[in-house]
């Protein structure tokens, strides 16, 4: 059935001056892309800078939450109006972002659209955001999403069809005027993909042998992915997946896989009798956060932990060509890349940066303290992928989370790692408070606390070995005498207010000092920033609303 009404024409719109994508797409309340023609204008921006996308073929799917319906169907008629002549669509409009990636790489389609605003809070009040993927599956690099912004602060008009609602309920396929939209299952693909990565047959005698896990899927996209690959076909019984229904509005949480947000994970890994092993993904189905039994694993040790048994799994039967963390990650990975010889990239926050590398060979694992983890397979990090990566690793190892970061800790050492997120800040402020902190920095070099002192500063910039593109004022980081770091940053992800990040790391290697809390091990660096930083004079603030 052709649900065309009207074919193609144009619409005068008025730009908007706020659709500069952060680190990972436009993100915005949902309210702002509520308000006409705020997505048509996206939309026609990303046209406008890549007129190559007519004629070819598109991937389109979101995280289901709160206005996911709405944005595709508007989203249809924009693309195909640009001359767009395949649009592959998830049912129910939904798809995972490492799920959207390989589509788009499987299908051999141009581009892919999904629809997230990720870890934030769904719902009317909530928020909603806009990716656009490329060819290889991975996030517009920055050149792209830069490009795109110059464009929405100039778009006059928009091109669009006029077209009844394309049914996203049941797959098939539905002509729409030129195009032809083919509405799939969002799962089958990615979990045949997934098989081939991992060993499954080992995995699988987990559950034979009694080992329970549980899998939050936070009421968020991963909940279909998870039921249909832990519990149909590697066995887990049911019940392992929980809160598996995606929700509209995450059922009013942040889905955001970390100590605070998933705490009803935490709670049941944290008593006794707990199962195994423990993990979550976030709202779009690209972080993960692993716990075993009374043993929460930070995302820059297991990143750290996968990269020391990548051999042991199918995916890197060809061994690591390289590693790259972002600049936050702590550096319990560089000691990995060390010892193995394998050579180590750092980049910018955002896994945009990770793309080229991966593109160019230099890298087949990539990470960040954010609790993103991902390899070349799909150019997205990927909150499945990583949790069945652990799954082989405790397989074929038969050793327990707690063990084998034990085990870890003693050879590499361990490097005690929080983030401190001060939210809601004045954005005028914090702007101005970080300009003068990059500013500044260098004044910071002998200034310390209780034995521990800046050695050196650096604001951190970045140059795409294999584009020459710079990327600068990256993030400020102090370095201090023993293995110790800070790093500062503005999030580019937040809809409300500002959010200064503060990282802190410190190496460990005396074994009876690993099981320290992790707050003691950090209490030096804590008094430290918050004596050299004096927020409460430059921003108001004390305590960081977030400690994860
Ligand atoms: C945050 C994280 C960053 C991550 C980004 C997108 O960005 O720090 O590591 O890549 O979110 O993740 P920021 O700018 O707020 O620090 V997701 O799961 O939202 O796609
Ligand atoms: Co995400």
């Amino acid at each position: 059935m052709d649900v065309l009404v009207n074919q193609g024409h144009s619409v005068s719109t008025e730009p908007f001056d706020d659709q500069k994508p952060g680190t990972s797409g436009l993100r915005k309340k949902v309210a702002r892309f509520q308000e006409k023609h705020y997505v048509e204008n996206f939309i026609q921006s990303i046209f406008d800078t890549l007129p190559e996308l007519a004629g070819g073929s598109l991937v389109i799917g979101g995280d289901g939450r709160y206005f996911n319906d709405q944005a595709i169907q508007t989203i249809i008629q924009v693309v195909v109006a640009n001359g767009v002549e395949k649009l592959i669509i998830g049912k129910d409009g939904l798809l995972s972002t490492p799920a959207a990636a390989h589509l788009i790489r499987h299908t051999n389609s141009d581009a892919g659209i999904i629809l997230s605003a990720s870890h934030n809070p769904g719902g009317p009040e909530g928020d909603f955001g806009i990716k656009l993927n490329m060819k290889n599956g991975g996030p517009s690099p920055q050149s792209i999403t830069d490009a795109i912004y110059e464009n929405t602060k100039s778009v006059r008009t928009f091109k669009k069809i006029d077209c009844h609602s394309v049914d996203l309920a049941s797959t098939g396929q539905t002509q729409v005027g030129p195009a032809l939209v083919e509405v799939i299952d969002p799962v089958q693909d990615y979990a045949d993909l997934m098989e081939t990565q991992f060993d499954f047959d080992a995995i699988r005698q987990m559950p034979v042998r009694g080992i329970r896990m549980v899998f939050d899927a936070m009421s968020a996209v991963t909940g279909p992915y998870a039921c249909e690959i832990f519990e149909n076909r590697l066995g887990f019984p049911s019940g392992t997946v929980i809160n598996a229904q995606p929700l509209k509005d995450f059922g009013g949480g942040h889905p955001d896989p970390n100590p605070v947000h998933a705490h009803e994970l935490f709670d049941r890994m944290m008593s006794e009798g707990s199962p195994e092993f423990g993990a979550a993904s976030d709202g779009d189905g690209d972080r993960n956060l692993i716990v075993g039994r009374s043993c929460p694993v930070s995302p820059s040790d297991s990143l750290a932990l996968l990269a020391a048994n990548a051999h042991l799994v199918p995916a890197f039967s060809k061994g690591l060509a390289g590693i790259a963390r972002s600049m936050p990650t702590s550096s319990a990975v560089d000691r990995v890349a060390e010892k193995l010889g394998v050579p180590l990239h750092v980049t910018p926050t955002g896994w945009k940066f990770f793309g080229n590398l991966m593109d160019a060979g230099l890298v087949n694992l990539c990470g960040e303290e954010s609790a993103g983890t991902g390899g070349a397979h799909v150019r997205e990090k990927d909150g499945i992928w990583a949790v069945l990566f652990w799954l082989n690793i405790l397989a074929v190892t038969s050793k327990s989370v707690q063990d084998i970061m034990t085990d870890h800790w003693q050879t590499f050492g361990r490097t005690f790692y929080q983030r401190h997120d001060f939210e809601g800040l004045d954005e005028t402020r914090a702007s101005e408070f970080f300009s003068a902190l990059e500013k500044e920095a260098g004044n910071l070099v002998g200034r310390g606390v209780d034995g521990l002192t800046v050695v050196s500063t650096e604001v951190f910039e970045y140059k795409d070995p294999t584009t020459n593109e710079i990327a600068n004022n990256q993030g400020v980081q102090l370095f201090l005498d023993g293995h110790s770091r800070l790093v500062f940053r503005l999030s580019g992800t937040g809809t409300t207010g500002a959010t200064l990040r503060v990282y802190l790391e410190r190496l460990e290697t005396r074994p009876e000092a690993f099981s320290t809390d992790v707050a003691d091990s950090l209490s030096g660096l804590t008094k430290l920033y918050q004596e050299l930083l004096n927020l409460k004079h430059s921003l108001g603030v004390t305590e960081p609303t977030t400690v994860v």
